[in-house]
């Protein structure tokens, strides 16, 4: 099995990263999916989640049809919160919540594929540091309608702190984020950004993923040799 990440390159896979499934998408999924590829996400999470999800076969065929335009594409493929659909897939790695089985417990299932753990405190931010995880998805950062059971929104002062408090890994932002507010989770002292419905129900979706990943990138370059 090839080595964990770096942080230097899952920095670089945080930049623009699409999190979706069918739910958040008015269109097919591979329509959207294809779009964003075209715009150029860096990351991808297959997250097929909510009332509407779907189940048993399609899911995995969803999954499977995802899974391989982004292998064309060179872009990484994560699942969400399915420990066991990742392993069948042999998904390139697998992002958990909280309430998810302990980071811990996924590392040592996963061996050396890409973990990322939601954090939103400190405390819970070094716990997956000392398990394991090798980036953080920190949010909501701005208030959010895809996640259901999303607490209140942080703002970018949780980024701060969690920087403030040594937090060195990887931090994507996440939840309400769109061009506008790329630049300021960045400034926060986020990697990247995770976005479902800013790139999902865009009327032009892979103009939305240009328009977010050159704030992102305008940053990272301007404050690269600074410090
Ligand atoms: N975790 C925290 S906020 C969120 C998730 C999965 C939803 C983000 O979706 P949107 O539409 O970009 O606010
Ligand atoms: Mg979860």
């Amino acid at each position: 099995m090839t080595e964990r990440i770096s942080s230097v390159k899952m920095c670089d896979y945080l930049r623009m990263y699409l999190v979706m499934g069918s739910v958040n998408c008015e269109a097919e999924p591979d329509k959207v999916l294809a779009e964003a590829l075209v715009g150029g996400i860096t990351l991808f999470q297959f997250r097929e989640k909510g009332a509407s999800a779907l189940c048993g076969k399609p899911r995995i065929e969803l999954a499977q049809k995802l899974q391989e335009m982004c292998r064309h594409a060179g872009v990484p493929f994560i699942v969400n919160d399915d420990v066991d659909l990742a392993l069948e897939l042999s998904a390139d790695g697998v992002h958990i919540g909280q309430a998810d089985e302990s980071a811990r417990s996924v590392r040592k299932r996963i061996g050396n594929r890409i973990l990322g753990v939601s954090a939103h405190t400190v405390k819970e931010a070094r716990r997956a540091v000392l398990h394991g995880a090798d980036y953080l998805g920190v949010g909501p950062i701005y208030p959010t309608t895809s996640k259901a059971d999303a607490i209140a929104a942080q703002g970018t002062a949780i980024l701060r702190q969690m920087r403030e408090a040594g937090i060195d890994l990887p931090i994507v932002g996440i939840g309400g984020i769109n061009a506008d507010r790329a630049e300021k989770v960045m400034r926060g002292g986020a990697d990247g950004v995770a976005v479902i419905s800013a790139i999902t129900q865009a009327a032009e979706v892979h103009n939305a993923v240009i328009e977010m990943k050159e704030k992102v990138e305008r940053w990272r370059n301007g404050n690269r040799f600074s410090s």
